[in-house]
């Protein structure tokens, strides 16, 4: 039996970190059987999540964990694609990856009123007369991480620019295909969808939910893959704006 660790289901989507709900969704696509462990997060050998643990091997990153099940269950998730189109699954899986992310994460943490509408919850079970500290000193790790990363260093006009260029590409390659790569999923959406949703998550309010929202084929792409993929979710996201 294979087992995710993840953060667990919060603001209505599947899971917080578009790179959980990535491993989740491979999981679905090879149907696997998992269960998932919310408890595993400081055990985590890089430090973040997702990990699996699969037959006593621990693999993290989601990326290594797709690799891993191509390789140990025989999955291709990018069958029937030609060399050419896996090299644009490759180049528009990293862009979401390694430069929207990390808007994702300036809005979420640095932008306040999100932060306490978001993050600030994943604090609640920290005891009370410390909880600022740790909230204070968390910020501030991921401050520095969107510096050295280098997003944190631009204007927060700078990088809404830079990830509406992002969500447009992905707008548009998808176009009026139901999937990234035409009629069925491929491991890029497991990729697009864990990364729209959570750009298009109604409890965040920012550019980058506006940027999404003028695609009406990227709300339709989501509610296409919360239906095939988290059918006993669908709606949560704006149930959870309504509580
Ligand atoms: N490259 C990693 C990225 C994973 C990642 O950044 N996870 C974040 C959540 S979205 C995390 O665990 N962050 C905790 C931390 O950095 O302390 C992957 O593909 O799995």
């Amino acid at each position: 039996m294979i087992t995710l660790c993840s953060f667990g289901p919060a603001f209505g989507l599947p899971d917080p970190s578009p790179f959980v709900m990535k491993a989740e969704v491979l999981l679905k696509m090879a149907g696997l059987t998992y269960t998932a462990d919310t408890g595993g997060f400081n055990k985590s050998p890089k430090g973040k999540l997702p990990y699996v643990i699969d037959d006593g091997e621990t693999v993290a990153d989601s990326t290594f964990i797709r690799w891993y099940l191509e390789k140990k269950y025989h999955i291709d998730f990018d069958r029937g694609l030609t060399a050419e189109q896996r090299a644009i699954a490759w180049a528009f899986e990293k862009m979401l990856e390694d430069n929207l992310y990390w808007a994702v994460v300036y809005e979420r943490w640095m932008i306040d009123g999100n932060f306490n509408k978001g993050p600030r919850n994943f604090f609640r079970a920290v005891p009370a007369p410390i909880r600022p500290f740790v909230i204070g000193m968390v910020r501030r790790q991921v401050r520095r991480s969107l510096h050295g990363q280098g997003m944190g260093r631009h204007s927060r006009e700078e990088i809404t620019a830079l990830a509406t260029k992002a969500i447009d590409a992905t707008a548009a390659f998808l176009a009026a295909k139901p999937y990234m790569m035409g009629q069925e999923p491929t491991g890029l959406d497991a990729t697009a969808f864990a990364f729209v949703a959570g750009v298009l998550c109604p409890v965040f309010d920012t550019p980058l939910r506006a940027a999404a929202s003028r695609h009406d084929t990227l709300k339709r792409y989501v509610d296409r893959m919360m239906a095939r993929f988290y059918p006993d979710l669908v709606g949560s996201a704006k149930k959870s704006v309504a509580k």
